[in-house]
């Protein structure tokens, strides 16, 4: 193990200058994925990309390990070199707590299904937090880094220096600089481009941690709040029951991120109805007036998206599906039920033995306010025992049908299999 050790840190200057660049660029390429894996921008244009910008985002994760593991060995060495060198020093723990940080929370995150949407949601917002804080500072770092090498008096591993002018490899990394005795005449300089690029960063990428902090941390609204956010104008507001308002799941926890595939669609009462058709005895359109009357029903339920979020204890007061099928008289050819969104363009279904659920819920009100648009109103699906892109937004046709139908996110590579982890 000794000699092996021995013969892994051999080179030790080039091989932690190697080392450095592997490092950087996988973070870079993490980093572009990661943040393509939030914006909700994206996920109109992306569809299966996504996918496969996921997968992608996965090996090159897990493909972090292998810098973070050997730098391990190298360690004890680089260390002692920078015995005087505190800030370095700082930096390595900081990057090294970064990288750990985000393989472990990376690693949850995969393999969510097997730890389950709690251990999922914490690993979400390590994940996140790192990356608002862990990526200005990592870029500010690869920024002022070059600059910062220049001053032969700063640099930790001493290069022979066999040309001219100064080399940087791919990451900007400075390889070699043309005199290791001449001091940078442009310290004062140094300093401003460096406070400028802090300064910058601040700028660019503050507003939105602040942003994302805060809605880690709030929830729901009143219903003139609710009301006033809705891009929908559906008339006459549904009433809520007794145990809708207050909700009698006191509340929902935590926050819906605006998930959509398409521009987010409006409605009013001219361009809205909601059908059941297909192979049913009695198919039948309703108008909003005549949904409302709908018997309506109340119940509390925990919602998890497949990429780690949840929200929890959601009052949800709508018409359970099997409600709906019982009245339509499904026909003994009907084997699937397919919902359709009133964006036209997303789709699911279950089979008719899931429909059966007691739970799912077509559901009007949410914690005993309308549901927005953004949020899939005035009608969405909610199926609690499935992960939530089962939950079609916008939801306005049931049909009953006899062949298997695969869902917008299936085809494009999500699990058909979506049943939650049995808790
Ligand atoms: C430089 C390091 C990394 C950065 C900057 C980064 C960034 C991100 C970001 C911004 C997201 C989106 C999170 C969200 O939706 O709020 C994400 C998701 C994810 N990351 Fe990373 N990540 C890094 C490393 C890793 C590693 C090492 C793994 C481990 C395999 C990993 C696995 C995942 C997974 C599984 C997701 C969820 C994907 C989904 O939305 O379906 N990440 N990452
Ligand atoms: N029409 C439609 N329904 C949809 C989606 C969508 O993009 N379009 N996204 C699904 C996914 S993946 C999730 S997690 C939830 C998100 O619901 P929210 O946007 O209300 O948070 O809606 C589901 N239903
Ligand atoms: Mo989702």
């Amino acid at each position: 193990m000794g000699r092996w050790i021995a013969a892994v840190q051999k080179g030790f200057g080039k091989k932690l200058i190697r080392l450095h660049a592997w490092n950087a660029w996988l973070v870079a390429l993490l980093a572009v994925t990661g943040l393509v894996l939030v914006g909700g921008f994206w996920r109109e244009i992306l569809g299966e990309v996504r996918v496969w910008v996921r997968w992608l985002h996965i090996i090159g994760g897990l493909a972090l390990l292998v810098p973070v593991v050997y730098y391990l060995f190298l360690a004890a060495k680089h260390w002692k070199r920078l015995s005087d060198k505190p800030g370095q020093k700082f930096n390595v723990i900081v990057v090294m707590v970064l990288l750990v940080g985000w393989i472990v929370s990376g690693i949850l995150l995969w393999l969510l299904r097997q730890v389950g949407p709690a251990v999922a949601n914490s690993a979400l917002f390590v994940h996140d937090l790192l990356t608002w804080v862990g990526l200005p500072y990592i870029i500010y770092h690869s920024l002022t880094r070059t600059a910062w090498l220049k001053d032969p008096k700063k640099r930790t591993i001493k290069q022979p220096v066999t040309v001219e002018k100064t080399i940087t490899d791919k990451s900007g990394t400075v390889v070699a600089a043309s005199s290791p005795t001449a001091p940078s005449p442009f310290y004062t300089r140094r300093t401003f481009l460096r406070s400028a690029i802090g300064v910058g960063l601040a700028v660019s990428i503050g507003p939105t941690f602040v942003r994302w902090l805060g809605s880690s941390l709030t929830s729901g609204g009143t219903w003139e709040q609710v009301a006033a956010s809705n891009g929908n104008k559906m008339i006459p507001d549904p009433t809520p029951l007794k145990s809708s308002a207050p909700p009698i799941g006191g509340g929902a926890q935590g926050e819906f991120r605006v998930y959509t595939v398409t521009p987010i669609p409006n409605f009013d009462n001219s361009n809205w109805d909601f059908k059941i058709d297909g192979l049913v005895d009695k198919p039948q359109t309703w108008n909003w007036e005549q949904f409302l009357k709908l018997k309506r029903d109340v119940q509390v339920s925990d919602f998890h998206c497949v990429t780690g979020w949840s929200v929890y204890k959601n009052t949800w007061e709508g018409i359970p599906l099997s409600d709906f099928l019982k009245a339509a008289g499904v026909q003994s050819s009907a084997t699937m039920v397919k919902f359709y969104s009133g964006d036209n363009v997303y789709t699911d279904s279950l089979t008719l033995d899931q429909a059966q659920m007691k739970d799912i819920i077509v559901a009007v009100l949410h914690d005993g306010n309308i549901i927005p648009a953004d949020l899939g109103g005035p009608v969405r699906l909610v199926i609690p025992q499935m992960y939530a892109y089962k939950s079609v937004k916008w939801l306005n046709r049931i049909e009953l049908i006899a062949e298997d139908h695969v869902g917008y996110w299936e085809q494009r590579g999500y699990d058909k299999d979506a049943w939650l982890p049995k808790a």
